[in-house]
């Protein structure tokens, strides 16, 4: 179960994220909103939310998951892939240190953002990605066995992050979608697949129970709904337009 969520509001400059996605600019006063829809469904699911202030120097800052993971023994601050992204760690590990006394660091020249990092019990799937590379995951394989917790890596061929088209429901259910329908490591799950008319559906976030998914994908949703979930539909379109999804907005422990 999760308790806590940490978010960013996101900034103005919001507008010049890092983006391959060919949608346009986001509209900054339908992101705000969006954004606060999106924190009204992390409470509905019974978490208290922090919400952090933007942050203009850094405009993909509101993808918060990127720059921390949060397990249930330690913190693990990320050394992000992208230049522009390296800053926001700052005041992540500053947000961070409240909940946690146990926090560790990608050093350099280890690079990971947390969207690579798919959590499955004790078990982490890191991607190996344009953001995350090889020392970046060894790295934080080697942290996670401090705290007996274990970690192995998925080579990404197409998308940003792992979780760009995996989620995790917990009981061996898995959302799962493009490249990844053929990794042998994800054959033995209950698998829900998300077919192509609907990748963006497959990052979607289970909340004790509850399912948070993207609005506008009705298939996926039938399918989560049938293995048993009560979903929630978010409006992300103006994140999306920067790459970005509903597990990619907060840290939830
Ligand atoms: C980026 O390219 O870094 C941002 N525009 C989007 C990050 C999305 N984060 C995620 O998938 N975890």
């Amino acid at each position: 179960m999760f308790t806590k969520a940490i978010v960013r509001i996101p900034g103005q400059s919001m507008v010049s994220g890092i983006s391959t996605a060919d949608l346009g600019k986001p509209n900054y006063a339908t992101a705000l909103l969006q954004h606060q829809t999106y924190v009204q469904s992390l409470e509905a699911c019974g978490l208290e939310v922090t919400v952090l202030s933007p942050k203009e120097e850094y405009p993909d800052s509101t993808f918060v998951e990127d720059a921390a993971l949060l397990t249930k023994k330690c913190a693990i601050i990320t050394r992000p892939g992208a230049l522009s992204r390296r800053g926001e760690i700052d005041s992540i590990r500053i947000a961070v240190s409240q909940f946690y006394s146990d926090i560790a660091t990608i050093q350099e020249p280890g690079t990971l953002d947390a969207g690579d990092v798919m959590m499955v019990g004790d078990h982490f799937y890191i991607g190996l990605s344009e953001r995350t590379n090889l020392e970046g995951a060894n790295q934080l394989i080697a942290i996670l066995k401090k705290h007996e917790l274990t970690g192995s890596t998925v080579l990404l061929k197409k998308v940003l992050h792992l979780k760009t088209g995996l989620a995790y429901l917990e009981n061996r259910n898995l959302v799962i979608s493009g490249e990844f329908m053929d990794c042998s490591e994800f054959q033995s799950f209950n698998r829900i697949s998300v077919r192509p008319e609907e990748s963006y559906a497959a990052n979607c976030i289970w909340i004790n129970g509850t399912v948070l998914i993207p609005l506008g994908y009705p298939e996926t949703k039938n399918k989560i709904e049938k293995a048993g979930y009560p979903t929630i539909e978010v409006n992300v379109s103006e994140f999306r337009k920067l790459d970005g999804g509903l597990s990619c907005l907060s840290l939830r422990f």
